[in-house]
């Protein structure tokens, strides 16, 4: 099945940690498809914290999204994410974004992942690499998600050489 996973991070170095995420991702049997560029994104939802660096990736796998789900918090424990860094900066936070065209409603696993569709920092890096995917839940493309998003937070392509993020503003 066909995953795309939002990946996140605004602690410590977070284009190591993004390189990071994605071989111990490879190194448990994904094969990463695409990757988006980075992007240095404005924190949605908790002002005053450092910028995030986001990128979108596209997996094959044959895990399920139960699996797939499993794995990826092993990976974020590895990474040294704790649990009560929910709602504050984070290591690594790697989201499913999509799951093919399974949708998934229950406490523990919500997939398209729920706030995707007010999220430009998840919608940009997506359009980049699958601008014509299909939000099963909504029938809309990634492209037509982020056309119509409500969200006004910044979104900047991360140029390829490391620069200092813009303080909070
Ligand atoms: N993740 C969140 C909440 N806010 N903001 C940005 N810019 N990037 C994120 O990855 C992010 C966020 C919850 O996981
Ligand atoms: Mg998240
Ligand atoms: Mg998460």
């Amino acid at each position: 099945m066909r995953y795309y996973l939002g990946l996140g991070s605004n602690l410590g170095d977070p284009r190591k940690n993004l390189v990071r995420a994605r071989r111990h991702l490879a190194g448990n049997g994904l094969k990463i498809r695409k990757a988006s560029s980075l992007y240095l994104t404005e924190p949605v939802g908790f002002p005053g914290q450092p910028w995030f660096l986001n990128q979108v990736v596209q997996v094959e796998t044959g895990l399920s999204p139960w699996e797939l789900l499993g794995l990826v918090k092993l990976v974020e424990t590895k990474m040294g994410r704790t649990p009560g860094s929910r709602n504050g900066p984070r290591v690594i936070d790697i989201d499913i974004l999509l799951a093919g065209d399974t949708v998934l409603d229950t406490p523990a696993l919500t997939v398209p992942h729920a706030r995707l569709a007010e999220r430009n920092f998840a919608l940009v890096p997506l359009a980049e690499i699958a601008p014509r995917a299909v939000h099963p839940g909504l029938k809309k493309t990634v492209r037509a998600l982020l056309r119509e998003s409500p969200d006004r937070s910044r979104v900047e392509k991360a140029s390829a050489r490391p620069e200092p993020r813009p303080a909070a503003r």
